[in-house]
């Protein structure tokens, strides 16, 4: 079967990009699935795998329509290959080759550059997923159970996809990567995972809801990257999964804002008008909103992280090579080399965090961050919206890029939330105002009651406004069976 927006169901791995005909990469990904799914049993949602749950499976991969739902049980989902059509006459649209047809192949001299981004994506996906696996028998209603399962899942189809790449386009090595990324293990101080936030533990509700708004987020903003890349292939499945991805952050910004929500409703009912009367709120068995902040400082910052250093000579390499380009990188009025433009870069200078202009081609992850910020700005605006229309006075904010760093230019720096660098002390006497504390997380860790009654929700969090794939308020999400 040519390549195609149908998917074809008909080989164990559903796929658009004609598997049937490639035996080579068929056979390869047939030998490495029984490992995914030994992994997936071991290290994937813990307690559910004889769940039904109502999942989305993409059958097309045209934007309207590619999603069917339907109850599925998780080991049973049909992972498969997906990428978003080839465009007629592509070219690399940035870097030194610019103009240049977009490549169908590995051009050999970025072979092992294009194979460490692949791997460093890949690597992600199956970590997130483990992070998440022990959630579940917390969750707070089964809809939300359901999202986190939903989410799990296209994870897991996220690691097929750059499997996918490496088997077809980097034989032995490429073989090796994809067994590779089934071996670490999120958290494991022998073979850990390879990006810093995906190695924390997501403990609670609050933070999967903060992670897939901030750092599904960092997942968006490098997926629009890699999308530009002048490999097509890597566009291509890239373009796929960012239609996924946007999933994944609406989960996130609106189970932060339910939370939100409720804790204002419940505040306004008890008439209590200080949301800083941390003790008072907490009583009413909802999230105050100072510890929302903590938690929000936590996962911005771990997110910033994801980055890497804002002066970067392999960002610089990558772009050069027109390997991973900037956000909307032809959207974007330049000449697309920036051989001799200059970007401003925070930096410290003499104790003050100052902007300094570096070269724009050394200043691409600086760049991309920016373009995050302002994005997770725009998320934070309008959960304030909700505190705002509750009549509650609180806003949250972004605490400054220098704030809880450890890769970069403040790695070594403490910093307040306002962007003042301050001593070792005082950090130490404050850290707990700023990031969440053990007594925050036992607090948090206390509302976290599983309530899985059909159309009811914990007492910390509000109901969505609508149901998924249109359901009314007491779909049967997931119909447990616990295994
Ligand atoms: N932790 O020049 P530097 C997602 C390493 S999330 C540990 O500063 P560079 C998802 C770096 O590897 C998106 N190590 O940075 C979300 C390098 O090591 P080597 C994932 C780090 O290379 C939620 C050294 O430090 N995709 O999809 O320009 C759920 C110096 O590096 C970190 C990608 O990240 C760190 N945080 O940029 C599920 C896209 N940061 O090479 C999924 C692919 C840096 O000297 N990756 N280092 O050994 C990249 O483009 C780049 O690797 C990075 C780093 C942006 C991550």
């Amino acid at each position: 079967m040519p390549e195609t927006t149908h998917v074809d169901y008909s080989t164990k791995i559903p796929n658009n990009v004609g598997l049937m005909d490639d035996q080579r990469v068929l056979k390869a990904l047939e030998q490495w699935h029984p490992g995914y799914i030994d992994w997936w049993m071991t290290m994937g949602p813990e307690g559910f795998q004889t769940s039904d749950v109502y999942l989305r499976t993409a059958v097309s991969i045209d934007p309207k329509g590619w999603a069917k739902f339907d109850y599925v049980k998780m080991p049973d989902y049909r992972w498969g290959i997906l990428l978003a059509p080839r465009q007629e006459d592509r070219r690399v649209n940035f870097g030194t080759h610019k103009g240049e047809k977009a490549w169908q192949d590995v051009p050999g001299e970025y072979r092992a550059m294009l194979r460490r981004l692949v791997v460093v994506q890949g690597d992600t996906e199956p970590a997130s997923v483990e992070q998440q696996r022990h959630l579940g028998k917390t969750a707070p209603s089964l809809y939300d159970m359901r999202n986190l399962f939903q989410v799990n899942v296209e994870e897991g189809r996220h690691l097929w996809a750059m499997v996918y790449l490496l088997h077809k386009y980097f034989g032995k090595d490429g073989r090796e990567e994809a067994d590779a990324l089934l071996q670490r293990r999120s958290g494991d101080a022998d073979k850990p995972r390879m990006l810093g936030a995906f190695n924390e533990e997501t403990p609670d509700w609050l933070s999967f809801f903060m992670f897939t708004f901030f750092t599904d987020r960092d997942g968006k903003m490098q997926l629009e990257s890699l999308a530009q890349s002048g490999f097509d292939p890597l566009s291509r499945t890239c373009r796929f999964m960012l239609t996924e991805e946007a999933h994944h952050m609406f989960v996130g910004e609106t189970g932060v804002g339910r939370a939100i929500e409720r804790t204002c409703q419940a505040m306004k009912e008890a008439g209590i008008e200080d949301p800083n009367d941390i003790a008072a709120v907490r009583k009413l068995g909802v999230i105050d909103l100072p510890t929302m902040q903590k938690k929000a400082n936590l996962h911005f910052t771990l997110s910033l992280d994801l980055f890497g250093s804002e002066v970067s000579t392999n960002a610089a390499n990558y772009y050069n090579s027109g390997l991973k380009g900037r956000f909307q990188e032809t959207r974007i009025e330049d000449d697309h080399q920036l051989t001799r433009s200059t970007y401003p870069v925070s930096k410290l200078v003499d104790g003050k965090i100052k902007m300094v202009d570096e070269p724009a081609l050394t200043a691409i992850n600086m760049r991309l961050r920016d373009d995050y910020v302002a994005d997770c700005a725009k998320g934070v605006e309008r959960w304030n919206k909700v505190i705002e229309k509750a009549g509650v006075k609180f806003r949250l904010e972004l605490p400054h890029v220098a704030f809880h760093r450890h890769i970069g230019e403040f790695a070594n720096t403490k910093a307040s939330p306002r962007g003042e660098a301050i001593s070792d002390t005082e950090w130490a006497g404050k850290k707990d105002q700023w990031l969440p504390s053990k007594a925050d997380g036992d607090f948090i860790a206390s509302l976290m009651a599983p309530c899985w009654e059909r159309g009811k929700f914990a007492s910390w969090i509000a109901p969505p406004k609508i149901g998924i794939d249109n359901k009314g308020g007491d779909f049967e999400y997931v119909k447990i069976h616990q295994a």
